[in-house]
């Protein structure tokens, strides 16, 4: 309930033109200022002008670039309610300044003339560059589709929201220069990236590319650019796939001063599924995310890398671009520009931009499907690309060496699979993917519970919670026996039984995720963890920071996964359901510490796949705020958002920064990373290799290459 005082001094808070532009993306309910709200929104740049072109001929290649793409994409965000939930900004064309950031002057002019060329000229203009065509209005469309990344990047670094996606047709990265290419004429992102580093003076753009194709056009443009990281995955079936270039393998690094900061994961097969790009994701990717520390991400946001994409042929489901967005939006401070590339089944592309959408728009993130760990042949990329990588990223130094038949997996494998080509191929043309439409994300009507001793003021947008009614009789015996020394301490007892009342409310997805300070943190946890475990018959995962006394009984069922971060060197694990992480200089090295929270316990928690986190802070911890709110952040992918964070009764500090990652705002940035102690890279790969037997997420070489 918002109380009359609340609305009151929401009101004089806001400007009248802030309540009136901003009014549908309140986000808490409470009183803010206009800056608070404007991180909190989401822009959608989509405009119908850019579905007024089409092929115009017969051209097998070319067919599945239909106007439909962006009309079925956009409905879905209707129909769903998320384009209402979104700050609608208008398109605009990219000027000749602009285009000419990245293109040269001969070829807009060209391009310029294609409004007025006949069909005849059109088709022997088409006819000098590969896998595109040229239509009266595409010109106009291509003004508009990078227009409408700039109007984005200006929405983002203006402040007007804190991230969005622009909904546009032509695709863009794989224009270069002086060509298009790949149904790209002007590159939308590429220009993006240069104009954002003009306009604003950032220092560092990281762009992901996570279309099945590699974006060649981004990386030409980039390559000798350390000020520009490009990321790219895409179907390579060693250089079989299109665009069939060499410079698309995992050894293309970047050139000269730009060396390391173009990192390209090539897939050698068809078929990779949501454990190959979470493990890329995990393995790569974030690491090197958070070393480069951007100012901004920009997302060459294609589809065509999901489940039934007649391009990609991959197997990765809709929600896993949920994950995706997830995992980049605590970088940049949760400056996140997605544009779209490609995507051409009509039924997954519409459920995959759903799925970002809804992502950056802040709901908590769906429970992942089962994670197997990844396939030989991502294995063996994975272990290539950090290879390649190793002498540039201080995260990936301790990577294990090129595999030494490096030479075989370039080229003898390209002979061995044309040999079996001809039986692959039959397969994949009898086989249509189906897959189940992903079930529609209910956000809690609470976000973040707070259990607080009196004396704390409630966080804005959080609820105070305690627990409403008389907690079960058999509950009380059971805390009272089980966990009060003291029989009638009655503040504790009201303590842990709103814990429970919380939990079980989580559990029924009434609210997200909870925040309480308790007295004591090892009772309080023990307490939460038997309920959901035993009670509720619920996984757990318990991540403890800072000595606190761990339950050990009852890990061994699997029904909790104990990851505890400490400076003490405690015994060999005792099960696979319970492990020691051991910083001995302690948390205070952040690059160590992030390097296990992206290398170990985020592919941990993925496998594991919990219905609740119990994140447990301990006074000395050692971490500084932003490092913890990474975590949080981070960990609110795990468990549909549903986190309970527990912390001692002294670290009131701690809970305003600690409920606004609950509440899904972005961490604030870690600065560039530095290498992470030597010890601790050392304990943290001998804990990873260990595991690995156990957990298939925390793998990054292949059988056989290691
Ligand atoms: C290989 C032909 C590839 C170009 C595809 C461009 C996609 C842009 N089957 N044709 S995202
Ligand atoms: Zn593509």
């Amino acid at each position: 309930m918002i109380s009359g005082s609340l609305i009151d001094r929401l009101l004089t808070n806001l400007s009248t033109t802030c309540t009136v532009l901003y009014q549908k993306q309140l986000p808490r309910g409470k009183n803010c200022s206009c800056t608070e709200i404007m991180k909190m929104g989401t822009a959608m740049i989509y405009d119908e002008e850019m579905t007024k072109y089409k092929l115009l001929w017969v051209d097998p290649v070319c067919k599945i670039e239909v106007p439909e793409r962006l009309t079925v994409s956009h409905e879905a965000l209707m129909e769903s309610g998320l384009a209402d939930r979104c700050v609608s900004v208008p398109v605009r064309e990219a000027t000749d300044a602009d285009i000419l950031l990245v293109h040269s002057e001969e070829y807009l002019e060209a391009v310029k003339k294609t409004p007025y060329m006949t069909l005849e000229d059109l088709k022997e203009f088409t006819l000098k560059y590969g896998d595109v065509y040229f239509h009266p209005n595409i010109y106009h469309c291509a003004k508009l589709a990078a227009g409408a990344a700039l109007q984005l990047v200006d929405s983002v670094m203006t402040g007007k929201v804190r991230n969005g996606m622009a909904l546009v047709r032509p695709p863009g990265h794989h224009s270069m220069r002086s060509a298009a290419n790949g149904f790209c004429v002007f590159n939308n992102v590429a220009i993006a990236a240069r104009y954002a580093k003009q306009k604003y003076g950032l220092k560092r753009v990281l762009i992901v590319d996570w279309d099945v194709h590699h974006g060649q056009g981004v990386q030409y443009c980039f390559e000798e650019d350390p000020s520009v990281l490009y990321f790219s995955w895409h179907r390579y079936e060693h250089q079989k796939f299109w665009p069939h270039l060499p410079e698309s393998d995992y050894d293309s690094v970047g050139k000269d001063k730009g060396a390391g900061f173009n990192v390209n994961v090539p897939w050698n097969k068809v078929g990779m599924k949501n454990s190959d790009y979470l493990s890329v994701f995990c393995h790569v990717l974030l690491p090197v995310a958070y070393e480069f520390c951007p100012d901004l991400v920009l997302v060459c946001a294609g589809f065509d890398s999901a489940i039934g994409d007649p391009e990609g042929e991959m197997c990765a489901s809709p929600d896993i671009f949920a994950h995706l967005t997830h995992l980049l939006m605590n970088l940049a401070g949760g400056k996140l520009c997605a544009v779209l590339e490609g995507g051409y089944n009509l039924t997954s592309l519409p459920q995959s931009v759903c799925q970002t959408v809804q992502t950056l728009l802040g709901d908590p993130a769906p429970s992942p499907a089962s994670l197997h760990g990844p396939c030989e042949s991502a294995l063996e990329s994975l272990h290539c690309v950090r290879a390649a990588h190793k002498q540039y990223w201080s995260c990936l130094k301790h990577a294990a060496e090129l595999p030494t038949s490096e030479i075989s997996t370039k080229r003898i494998k390209l002979a061995e699979e044309e040999e079996s080509t001809e039986k692959g191929e039959e397969e994949k043309s009898s086989k249509e993917q189906v897959w189940p439409e992903p079930p529609k994300r209910v956000t809690p009507p609470i976000r973040t519970a707070v259990v607080l001793p009196d004396g704390v003021a409630c966080p804005d947008g959080c609820e105070r919670f305690s627990s409403s009614e008389d907690p079960d009789a058999g509950i009380v015996r059971n805390l009272r026996e089980n966990f009060l020394r003291d029989a009638d301490d009655d503040a504790a007892l009201t303590t842990l039984s709103s814990l429970i009342a919380l939990i079980e409310k989580m559990e029924k997805n009434e609210i997200c995720s909870g925040l309480a300070l308790v007295r004591d943190v090892s009772m309080a946890m023990m307490c939460a963890v038997q309920h959901a475990a035993t009670a509720l018959s619920r996984r757990v995962l318990v991540v403890c920071v800072g000595d606190v006394v761990v339950p050990s009984a009852d890990t061994e069922d699997g029904k909790t996964l104990v990851v505890q971060f400490s400076n003490k060197e405690s015994d060999e694990q005792k099960c696979k359901y319970s492990i020691p992480v051991c910083l001995k200089k302690g948390c205070s090295d952040v690059s160590g510490f992030m390097q296990a929270v992206l290398g170990l316990l985020l592919p941990l928690g993925y496998e594991y796949d919990p219905s609740l986190v119990v994140l447990v802070r301990m006074p000395d911890s050692g971490l500084c705020d932003s490092v913890w709110q990474q975590l949080t952040g981070l960990l609110q992918g795990l468990a549909q958002g549903h986190t309970l964070v527990l912390m001692q009764e002294g670290e009131k500090t701690c809970v305003a920064p600690t409920a606004s990652s609950l509440l899904g705002d972005a961490a604030p940035p870690l600065g560039q990373l530095h290498a992470p102690l030597p010890e601790h890279v050392e304990a943290l790969e001998r804990l990873r290799l260990r595991l690995q037997a156990d957990w298939k997420l925390l793998q990054t070489t292949a059988p056989g290459t290691g």
